[in-house]
């Protein structure tokens, strides 16, 4: 088969699946994923990724609709249009059009899958890579009781979780860590804010050091750097940023002005593998440590993020779970398992490296089209 043959068509699917338990964070509370599959074609093979647009916009701008529009409308005319089939080719071309950096790293993780499973090896093996394990972590939501939210840490530690991120918001924060620090002495630790404070909040926040935090992550908005610097000259513990994360050049200047000491790489908010790479291989050369980011993903999507968590410098737990810890039933077997040491086994296998269950795929779909040249 000719490795270098265009890509003959592209399916968009979207999707809408449970959660085994809802999802709050100071967004709001969420009981089902909503989210686009991207397939690429070409030949026999066919590479998978995952578009992580929400439904609302309240974690970005982007919405599952919105995505669905710039990919059907751009994206995917540029593929067509262009021949081009290789993924650092479509992150280049694609960055003529701006933003909507969800819809073109959904694209962008289906052609890096096909690319692996055209060379016949895994995309851990592709981007470099040697790790074959990588380490596992739990985001656990907002609950409506602190006793509730203290049985699910209980629960996620028995299950080997090695890092517990809890979602604050105010009047859900300086206390809430209390309880848990009484209870938890001394287990890994982080909250996650997703920008719901303002400098006003200087004091509460101030008042999380002290209780031993690897992180806190994101207290102001997206587009706050300044006010992420002034809260870090006064914070003992580490800031991490994720929704201003946005770009290589955002975290340069991040790390220039010192907003935080650590950052969370999200493939989809950044755009994709490519952009990805680069703000890993930036902190990396600044020993600024990172770790990935989730967002609820299905196995298509969080198998990707596996294979990405392998590069050298994500040196920090992740938020990557396992199957069961989202899902009934996920899109992917095997499904995302924790080792006993707390630990994602990555697979050798092509590409994702494990097999897509199309039958699931079609249980879920609300929406399927598909485009050809
Ligand atoms: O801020 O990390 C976040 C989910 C949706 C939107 C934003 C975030 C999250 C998570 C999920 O924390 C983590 C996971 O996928 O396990
Ligand atoms: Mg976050």
């Amino acid at each position: 088969m000719n490795n270098n043959k265009a890509i003959e068509r592209i399916e968009l699917i979207q999707f809408e699946i449970p959660y085994v338990h809802f999802f709050e964070t100071s967004f709001g509370r969420e009981y089902k994923k909503t989210g686009i599959l991207v397939k690429v074609l070409s030949g026999d093979l066919c590479g998978y990724g995952e578009v992580v647009a929400e439904k609302y916009p309240l974690y970005s701008y982007e919405t599952t609709s919105t995505a669905w529009v710039v990919l059907e409308d751009f994206l995917i005319p540029l593929v067509f249009q262009s021949g081009l089939s290789e993924p650092e080719e479509f992150y280049k071309s694609a960055q003529a059009y701006l933003g909507h950096p969800m819809a073109k790293a959904g694209l962008e993780l289906a052609l890096w899958d096909l690319k692996a499973k055209r060379r016949d090896m895994p995309l851990y093996e592709l981007y470099g890579s040697e790790r074959r394990e990588v380490l596992s972590g739990v985001s656990v939501g907002i609950q409506d009781s602190v006793s509730e939210l203290l049985d699910r840490i209980a629960a996620f530690l028995d299950e080997g979780y090695p890092r517990i991120k809890i979602k604050i918001k105010p009047e859900w924060d300086v206390a809430i860590c209390a309880e848990i620090r009484k209870v938890f002495p001394d287990i890994r630790l982080q909250v996650d804010a997703n920008a719901a404070y303002t400098l006003a909040d200087k004091e509460i926040l101030l008042g999380l050091d002290e209780f031993g935090l690897e992180m806190v992550e994101q207290p102001f908005s997206g587009d706050n750097l300044w006010d992420h610097h002034l809260l870090q000259q006064e914070l003992k513990t580490a800031l991490c940023l994720d929704e201003s994360a946005k770009s290589e050049a955002l975290v340069r200047q991040a790390l220039e002005i010192e907003s935080c000491r650590i950052i969370n790489i999200k493939v989809g908010r950044v755009g994709g593998i490519c952009e990805s790479k680069k703000i890993h291989d930036l902190c990396r050369q600044q020993s600024i440590p990172v770790w990935c980011g989730g967002m609820l993903e299905t196995g298509i999507g969080r198998m990707h993020n596996i294979h990405l968590a392998t590069l050298p410098n994500f040196t920090l737990p992740n938020d990557l779970s396992a199957s069961r810890r989202y899902f009934a039933e996920d899109l992917i077997v095997p499904e995302v398992e924790i080792t006993d040491r707390g630990m994602l086994t990555v697979p050798e296998g092509p590409g994702l490296g494990v097999s897509i269950r199309e039958d699931r795929i079609r249980e879920v779909t609300v929406q399927q089209k598909s485009y050809s040249d």
